[in-house]
């Protein structure tokens, strides 16, 4: 028997295979990913492990994927559930951007410690919005919702070996196979022509919808390493002469401790895809939506935290645009000294960050009582704090991926009102709960308080 996770890591694995055939620069980023921590281990040693063991980081991964339709949403849903991973988190990146990008978003993820620790992989999973009137009228509507209707993303087979994997958490070897073989072709680059109007009448609203919606098939979109040093990775690739988007998104690199998420990208390269043109006959063209990131990954903030790094990014935004001379980067590295607490202690004594605690193997033993609070317990050695890893992503950051690799700007019209969508929504439609990722970093927080309690007998017990 194969287990949900071994499923999910065989999946992430023959995923990144597949993709690096697709997409070689892709390769090189991992190589280049696995170097840079190799490095990042020998120099700074257990401290590098801080955020995840090296064997969870070298494997860590995430997926993006684009669907047209809350059916096939759901469908995506039962292929990710078979692998032990659920939607958490809504993002709205119709509003997250400047330009066009007509998507709202989950992220399926394993949710909890031990499944965490064992596999991580992730896939941030888009969903167009043909019903949103600033991006669509009624008529390209219409047409994009029954092409949308007249195609099938995954097989009845594939789903049905999902459903199994699901529901009895495993799978015989054979039929773990025959499912890893299936889902991994459904997110494969279809060597099917691109209607070549079609597709382009799609692109002038946005290039997400093309990609989306222009094809009868989906595939992976990238596939993203994890690294421990992302400025360094950064300098390693510009070197070997690959074109990288201008910035790092997310928190700027400072002397702090590393907090959320920080990701870059190579832009999105030019890939033969046949096209067929109005009279029919198939050409050969090329198109450019696939591309390669990279990430660090720091301690998950609680939404007090969460609300500071919002602060502070508009206050970072607010001295680029007086400030357009200065670099954006040298600017927000002033920001956070000011006002974000630099250590990891100030962090959890001001509740803007999340972490697991434990028994100090080294506490007193001299028969005294420990202190009642949490500060003291941490500050005399009777407990240890060790961060939680942020598992999510950044609305703005994602919209400024997305739009890093869009070939146009594409048209948003803002004399209309744009139609709700929220975790709500999503849920229905996914016909699963969209989990919230402070309530899910929370409950890790509280069961290791619980088990301080205990073990201290901190109730009076
Ligand atoms: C998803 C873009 C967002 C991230 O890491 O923030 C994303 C996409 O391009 O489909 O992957
Ligand atoms: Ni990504």
């Amino acid at each position: 028997m194969i287990s949900q996770w071994r499923l999910r890591a065989a999946f992430a694995a023959r995923l990144s295979e597949m993709y690096g055939q697709e997409v070689p620069a892709y390769t090189t980023l991992v190589d280049v990913s696995r170097e840079v921590n190799e490095d990042v281990l020998r120099a700074r040693g257990a401290d590098a492990e801080r955020l995840g063991s090296i064997g969870r980081v070298t494997a860590e991964r995430h997926g993006a994927i684009r669907v047209g339709t809350p059916d096939e949403l759901r469908q995506v849903a039962r292929v990710f559930a078979a692998l032990g991973m659920h939607p958490v988190g809504f993002y709205d990146l119709r509003e997250a951007a400047a330009s066009a990008v007509p998507v709202v978003s989950t992220a399926f993820r394993p949710v909890d410690g031990e499944e965490l620790a064992r596999n991580p992989f992730r896939v941030f999973t888009s969903m167009l919005t043909p019903a949103d009137p600033r991006f669509f009228d009624a008529d390209l509507r219409s047409r994009l919702e029954s092409f949308l209707a007249g195609r099938e993303l995954f097989p009845a087979k594939l789903l049905a070996l999902a459903d199994r994997a699901a529901a009895e958490r495993e799978l015989p070897e054979a039929d773990a196979e025959r499912f890893l073989r299936l889902a991994v072709h459904a997110f494969e680059l279809s060597p099917e022509p691109v209607e070549a109007a079609w597709y382009e009448t799609l692109e002038r609203i946005s290039a997400v919808a093309a990609d989306i919606g222009g094809v009868r098939s989906t595939h992976i979109n990238h596939l993203t390493p994890r690294v421990l040093d992302i400025d360094e990775l950064y300098r390693r690739m510009t070197e070997r002469g690959i074109e990288m988007i201008d910035t790092i998104q997310g928190p700027p690199k400072w002397r702090g401790p590393d907090v959320l998420l920080r990701q870059t990208s190579f832009r999105a390269l030019a890939e033969p895809r046949a096209h067929r043109t109005p009279d029919g006959s198939v050409v050969s063209g090329a198109l450019r939506v696939r591309f390669g990131e990279v990430e660090a990954r720091g301690i998950a903030l609680t939404r007090e935290g969460r609300a500071l790094y919002d602060r502070l990014l508009t206050l970072v935004d607010q001295r680029a645009a007086d400030h357009p001379e200065a670099d954006r980067g040298d600017l927000a590295r002033a920001v956070w000294e000011r006002h974000m607490p630099g250590a990891e202690r100030e962090l959890a004594a001001q509740g803007l960050a999340y972490f697991t605690y434990r028994v100090a193997p080294g506490r007193p033993r001299d028969g005294s009582r420990p202190p009642a609070d949490l500060g003291a317990l941490v500050e005399r050695g009777w407990v240890r704090a060790e961060p939680i890893v942020y598992e999510d992503f950044l609305p703005r950051s994602a919209a400024g991926i997305f739009q890093s690799n869009l070939s146009g700007e594409g048209t948003r019209n803002n004399d209309h009102e744009g139609t709700a969508y929220d975790a709500g929504w999503l849920s229905e439609a996914i016909g699963h709960e969209v989990l919230d990722p402070y309530a899910l970093y929370e409950q890790q927080q509280n069961r290791s308080l619980a088990r301080v309690a205990g073990e201290l007998e901190l109730d009076g017990t």
